[in-house]
């Protein structure tokens, strides 16, 4: 049986892509804002419903370069649940993470707990929107309003999502997107940041390459983290397709719902009103007692069938050697992430999955349980 992945990336047609590539090889220009670059920037900006956004190699390098174009210091509060690039944006540009507890419906940090955990070192709030689904966005701006505190969203799982028919990207003071090859939207590596104003842009597209502000002045120690023509003609081709291709998860998410909607002490998550979802992960959350087995145990059973989901995301960051030590990593901190992150396991989903294959793993799923 052939094995089937937690994701598999969604590819544009090889030929569409050739003819791209030759234009490339006509111009000669591989990098460093070339005509691609500048296209895929504006088509991205419009498709998204955002004013400015600048193009970045990959998503991590695009979190760092967001905390140093607001010159964030000192504490940031930021969540356990996530991929480690969150974190460890902080701590390569010297801040001190401190996790506060996630909510129990969507795993996104708990907006009420966030005030308790803010100390005069604190600087900016951190977020994620976790598996796409938007955090408590103007619960989160009213805090941030209230202490003076910048917000940074990592908005790496939420292309394309809205709420109201406004991009989730325009909270907060910036945004960051992944554009990963496991990611909704690709550009094989890729990412971006999301502002609101000129200046931020002009800073952010300095910032990623080397700092420069023209031929010979250096106005930042910046880093390079630009993203090449190859990359940025992949997105513009890719972009033609990403609707198609959320369409086909979302029709994926509906048929796993509906056939797991009955089994014990497995739980899905809600859409949430109002909110234009994405889709990019399958999560479901495994209660042992009631389900009859543990959520390793199910991961097993499919694994000996070729089935490969995934653990997102288990161990928590806070785990993790780098960040044990922390005071705010102490479990008793982090009650409701502890307990996520034992029961919750991402089932595939990508829109090439054959719908066969989404009710053979359902099968199997209902067979494990009790
Ligand atoms: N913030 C958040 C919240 C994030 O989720 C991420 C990335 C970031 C920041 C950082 O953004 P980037 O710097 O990555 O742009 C993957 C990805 O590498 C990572 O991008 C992603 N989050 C994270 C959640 O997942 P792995 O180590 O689990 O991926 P991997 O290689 O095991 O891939 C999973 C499965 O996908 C494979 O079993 C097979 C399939 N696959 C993967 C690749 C790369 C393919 O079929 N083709 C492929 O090319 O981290």
């Amino acid at each position: 049986m052939k094995p089937i992945f937690v994701t598999q990336p969604f590819l544009p047609p090889l030929d569409e892509f050739t003819e791209l590539l030759k234009q490339i090889w006509d111009n000669k220009i591989l990098t460093n804002s070339g005509p691609f670059h500048k296209e895929f920037e504006q088509a991205l900006a419009d498709f998204l419903g955002v004013k400015y956004i600048s193009l970045f190699s990959n998503g991590t390098l695009a979190l760092i370069t967001a905390l140093q174009t607001l010159k964030i210091t000192g504490e940031v509060i930021t969540t356990p649940f996530s991929f480690v690039a969150t974190t460890h944006a902080l701590w390569w540009n010297g801040i001190k993470p401190v996790f506060v507890d996630v909510e129990p419906d969507f795993c996104n940090l708990d907006a009420e707990k966030i005030e308790a955990a803010i100390t005069p070192q604190t600087t900016a709030i951190m977020p994620v929107h976790v598996y796409g689904n938007p955090c408590q966005v103007d619960k989160i701006q009213k805090i941030a309003d209230a202490y003076g505190l910048k917000v940074i969203y990592d908005a790496c799982h939420a292309f394309g999502v809205q709420i109201n028919d406004n991009s989730v990207l325009n909270f907060g003071d910036l945004s960051v997107l992944s554009f990963h090859a496991t990611k909704v939207f690709n550009t094989i590596e890729g990412g971006a940041i999301i502002c609101h104003d000129e200046k931020t842009k002009t800073r952010i597209d300095f910032l990623k390459n080397f700092g420069y502000d023209g031929e010979l002045r250096v106005v930042a120690p910046g880093i390079n983290a630009k993203m090449n023509e190859v990359q940025a003609a992949f997105g513009l081709l890719q972009l033609k397709y990403v609707e198609q291709a959320i369409a086909k998860r979302k029709i994926i998410c509906e048929l796993y719902k509906e056939s797991l909607a009955d089994v014990k002490g497995l739980s899905c998550q809600n859409e949430i009103p109002g909110v234009k979802h994405n889709y990019p992960y399958f999560p479901v959350f495994i209660d042992e007692k009631n389900f009859g087995i543990s959520r390793d145990e199910l991961n097993d059973l499919l694994k000996s069938h070729q089935l490969f989901g995934r653990r997102y995301f288990y161990p928590l960051i806070s785990q993790f050697p780098t960040y044990k030590g922390l005071a705010s990593s102490n479990p008793a901190n982090l009650p409701v992430a502890e307990l996520k992150t034992k029961q919750v396991f991402c089932l595939p989903i990508y829109p090439d999955l054959e719908l066969s294959d989404v009710s053979r793993i359902c099968e199997l799923i209902k067979s494990a349980g009790k």
